[in-house]
């Protein structure tokens, strides 16, 4: 028997009708993702004016949207962990009582879709019956969630098939916050409630995500960092796989081998740059799997195989140009919605660092805008949504449902000194420890920023759904599983100046040539050299053949200063002090370790 929706899934029915009832919409729909009700959704909120269609001619089938001042970013400081003890949050969760935040919710849950239409979305994370992806089903009354999901994960009526009568989803609630009085409408008007009732919270012993008061990106698009890394990586370490803010790239030697490495940046680190990289080496060849996030299994055959769980690209428009990413651009060209761009006089979309000038538009609040306004046009966070399928470098293989085989795993940040261009772990328990101080400077706006360093290990700060201490020990846990087969560790920085404050290494393109040292570390063709904190390029093993280097230079960009990385030892052992006895034990002994190498 199917439920009034023809939801045929038991629970599914039962909690569409529970939220139904409790968030009183005025309509509910299920979406069965075809073309014809994207189109026709989209229709509908072109014609309400929340949506900008852009010129066909020069971005077929593109959409913009302007969101609210207030709404155009994750809020960490809103995005909690609610588990049931504290303690297994940890010290970088936000923690809220589990029952005390649901009462809170419930209470912003009641009515809060009035006027508005309910859309429950089944989507997959992951190719649909592979044995990595999961289904979660978003309940959410934001037609831009609709539409955006679309783009980022599997949708639709094939989901439900899957799932089947007894199958289990992930349930993820979102409202925008904003119910409607009778005959009011947004005008146009990007709904959200205040910050202090935005919620995105989690509930990892329950798999189950409630997300309330904002409509924009990771706080709404629940399949992405919610679901396919807060409660994935609670998940993961349940069952014994590994749930990464990483992506995924595959890279063949001009002889035909392929490797595939799986790299993990923070925020603003070139993470979408480096997954569509192009080669500047002859002869090697690179295709994108994924730019975001990975998901990872032991196969039996004993090799470590990750899948891409997402379906598009969610990524950062300001600073995309031919010259920093020709794939990205390439990528965006047609079916795309941007978001907190400037929509340019002659209808097409425009941002800052797109390399090309603009004349002038309308901002991304929605005012007359020209370059000479003394404001930014597009928002620094303006992003595109588009289909993966659509990058021209994507691996085939990219959906392959049994995942590609990981060979490396890179870990990096941003640092203007101290960490040189690559290194190695000397083993898999030495790569966790790179993984786990790793570290960022802010790219601007910090008042002292010589100092301001954020550790952001994995690159999860802000997204592991419980312990961080925990999250190690699941790595260790991991490594002792893979054995021999574990993939080599390498830590990376694209982002050395000199003294005088000149970029060391170019970058883009050209840190191809760092990924050829890996896979050449691999094979046993390169030695490398020991040094306190890893094994870095010998001499010559680096190939910088038609680059612009001076010997001075590469010295520089190589260079391990032994009394700076002491001071470094200072900064992590405060960090790690926050972890209190849940620190591994085997973390404390990498950390005795780097500190009796450094003094040696
Ligand atoms: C993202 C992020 O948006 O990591 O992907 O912040
Ligand atoms: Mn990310």
């Amino acid at each position: 028997m199917s439920s009034k929706y023809g939801l045929k899934n038991k629970k599914l029915a039962a909690w569409v009708a529970g939220i139904e009832d409790l968030c009183k919409p005025d309509k509910v729909a299920v979406y069965n993702g075809s073309k014809e009700e994207y189109d026709s959704l989209f229709k509908e909120i072109t014609a309400s004016g929340l949506a900008k269609k852009l010129d066909p001619e020069k971005r077929p089938n593109s959409f913009h949207f302007c969101s609210d001042p207030s709404d155009v970013a994750r809020v960490e400081d809103r995005t909690y962990i609610a588990s049931r003890s504290k303690d297994d949050a940890g010290p970088t969760n936000n923690w809220i009582d589990p029952e005390q935040l649901k009462k809170n919710m419930l209470k912003l849950y009641k009515g809060c879709m009035k006027g508005r239409t309910l859309f429950v979305i089944p989507f997959s994370m992951g190719p649909i019956g592979s044995p990595i992806s999961k289904i979660g089903i978003e309940i959410t009354d934001s037609p831009y969630v609709v539409l955006n999901m679309h783009i980022m994960t599997r949708v639709g009526t094939k989901v439900l098939d899957t799932l089947g009568e007894d199958g289990e989803f992930i349930p993820c609630l979102h409202s925008v916050g904003k119910p409607l009085a009778d005959g009011e409408s947004d005008n146009g008007k990007w709904p959200c409630a205040p910050i202090e009732q935005k919620y995105i919270s989690h509930f990892p012993e329950e798999n189950l995500i409630w997300s309330y008061g904002s409509g924009y990106g990771g706080n709404a698009l629940l399949g992405k960092k919610c679901l396919a890394l807060r409660i994935a990586s609670a998940m993961a370490r349940r069952e014994g796989w590994m749930a990464e803010h990483m992506l995924i790239l595959r890279l063949t030697n001009p002889k035909g081998k392929k490797y595939h490495i799986a790299a993990a940046f923070p925020s603003a680190c070139g993470k979408t740059n480096l997954a569509m990289l192009q080669p500047t080496i002859p002869g090697w060849k690179c295709e994108c799997i994924g730019d975001d996030i990975a998901w990872m299994k032991i196969a039996p055959d004993g090799s470590l195989r990750a899948i891409n769980p997402e379906y598009g690209f969610f990524g950062v428009a300001p600073g995309t140009s031919v010259k920093s990413n020709p794939v990205a651009m390439e990528t965006i060209r047609a079916n795309t919605i941007f978001t907190n761009c400037v929509v340019t006089d002659d209808n097409d979309v425009w941002w800052e660092g797109m390399g090309t000038p603009c004349k002038g538009g309308t901002d991304w609040k929605g005012r007359k805008w020209t370059p000479e306004s003394g404001e930014k046009g597009a928002h620094p966070n303006a992003r595109f949504t588009a289909p993966a399928g659509q990058c021209p470098v994507i691996c085939p293989d990219w959906e392959d449902p049994q995942g590609v085989p990981i060979d490396i795993f890179v870990f990096g940040g941003r640092r203007t000194s101290v960490v040189p261009l690559v290194t190695e772990a000397f083993d898999w328990d030495h790569g966790v420890y790179l993984g786990a101080t790793a570290a960022s400077e802010p790219t601007a706006a910090a008042l002292d920023v010589k100092s301001a360093i954020r550790r952001d290990p994995f690159a999860m700060l802000p997204f592991c759904g419980y312990n961080m201490a925990d999250y190690w020990q699941h790595w260790f846990n991991m490594g002792d599983k893979l054995g021999a087969r574990a993939p080599k560790i390498f830590y990376v920085n694209w982002f050395r100046k000199s003294p005088d404050g000149k970029w060391l290494w170019p970058g883009f393109g050209d840190n191809a040539r760092v990924l050829k040292w890996m896979c050449e570390r691999l094979d046993g063709v390169a030695k490398g050299r020991k040094t306190p904190i890893g094994i870095l390029p010998e001499k010559n093993e680096l190939d910088l053949s038609g680059l612009k280097i001076s010997g001075g230079e590469l010295d520089e960009l190589m260079a391990v200063d032994t009394a700076t990385w002491k001071h470094e030892l200072d900064d992590v052992a405060s960090f790690m002090g926050k972890f209190g006895d849940r620190l591994p034990q085997r973390m404390k002994v990498q950390f005795d370790n780097m500190k009796k190498r450094l003094s040696k």
